[in-house]
């Protein structure tokens, strides 16, 4: 009898907390994050990352995104560049270029030591997911960060002179070589983090970031059953458009979309999201689109999308949280 109250008493507590999921990728996910967190208690927030950028250099692991979203949360990014720490140096990796012929991938000292303690804490049997949180509350992050997925996945883009992991493209190529394909390789294997489908479930919202809807959102969106369960809760699903005018503000969103055959457009951005998101914020830049979107059946909200400042961060913040669904 004892035990029964106290396991209906777990489970009525469980089913009364409210709280916000967010699906996300990196920089333009973290202005969205930064500004959701000064309308709503970071308690509350529950936040899927993309980790089809991880990479293995000089043996460390790197979370590119992950890093990014903890980051803006523990506030210690370089606001200018929307990644690394503030006020960085870069001995460490002056040095590293000197032993190997490597040295696009910008990484700053301090930046090291969280790939150095991801890596340590790793190789000790700790799961990217319990690696992840353990760093979060060292660094004071109050939001639940989780990784989409514990096994590796890696965004590979093939052009027609080779294949190459993302940030290389990104990175070092500056998104200049054509893309014939997008590749996740290891998704076959991989599986989501199992909280995730149950949070998926029990969100109040579901926030879909204005991230690159395929090499960020889209690789979330390909590991198994996880299209499947959002199109369950669809009404409770928004979506912000990364696509403003047709171009994106940073990345390659906008050529990666072209290279699949989509409308690099905040349409084109709905229709390859329309199965399971019902509210569709747009930039007011895009007001001509709305009546487009709306006949995919998901209702289309007019905003300025620009987050130039935390108060524009803030301004997006609050109006996706007062979006009826
Ligand atoms: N972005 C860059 O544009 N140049 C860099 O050298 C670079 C290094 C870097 C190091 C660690 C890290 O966590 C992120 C880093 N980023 C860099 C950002 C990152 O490549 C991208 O913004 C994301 O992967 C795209 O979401």
């Amino acid at each position: 009898m004892k035990l029964f109250i106290k396991i209906s008493l777990k489970t009525v507590i469980k089913i009364s907390e409210k709280f916000y999921l967010v699906l996300a990728g990196g920089v333009g996910a973290a202005k969205f994050i930064e500004g959701l967190v000064q309308v709503i208690n970071p308690k509350l927030l529950k936040i899927i990352v993309n980790t089809g950028d991880d990479i293995e250099l000089y043996g460390l692991k790197i979370c590119p995104d992950l890093d990014i979203i903890t980051y803006t949360l523990a506030n210690i990014i370089d606001k200018e560049k929307g990644w690394g720490f503030q006020n960085e140096s870069f001995h460490c990796l002056n040095v590293l270029k000197v032993y190997y012929n490597l040295g696009w991938f910008n990484l700053g000292d301090k930046d090291l030591a969280t790939h150095i303690f991801r890596t340590d804490l790793m190789r000790s049997g700790y799961s990217k997911a319990e690696a992840t949180a353990i760093i979060c509350k060292k660094l004071g992050v109050i939001s639940e960060l989780i990784p989409m997925s514990n096994e590796d996945v890696q965004t590979i883009i093939h052009t027609p002179t080779k294949a190459m992991h993302f940030e290389e493209y990104y990175i070092k190529y500056k998104c200049e070589p054509k893309v014939l394909n997008i590749e996740f390789k290891g998704i076959e294997h991989a599986k989501p983090i199992n909280k995730i489908l149950e949070y998926i479930h029990n969100a109040y919202k579901i926030y879909i970031s204005p991230s690159n809807p395929i090499v960020s959102i889209g690789t979330i969106l390909s590991l198994p059953k996880i299209k499947e369960s959002l199109e369950k809760v669809k009404d409770k699903v928004i979506a912000i458009s990364p696509i403003i005018a047709g171009t994106t503000i940073k990345g390659p969103a906008d050529k990666l979309m072209q290279s699949l055959g989509l409308e690099v457009s905040s349409f084109g951005v709905a229709e390859y999201y329309k199965d399971f998101v019902a509210h569709f914020v747009i930039d007011n830049i895009d007001y001509k689109l709305k009546s487009r979107i709306e006949s995919l059946g998901i209702s289309t909200y007019c905003y300025d999308t620009i987050m130039t400042n935390l108060e524009k961060k803030k301004a997006l913040g609050n109006f996706v949280l007062n979006i009826p669904s």
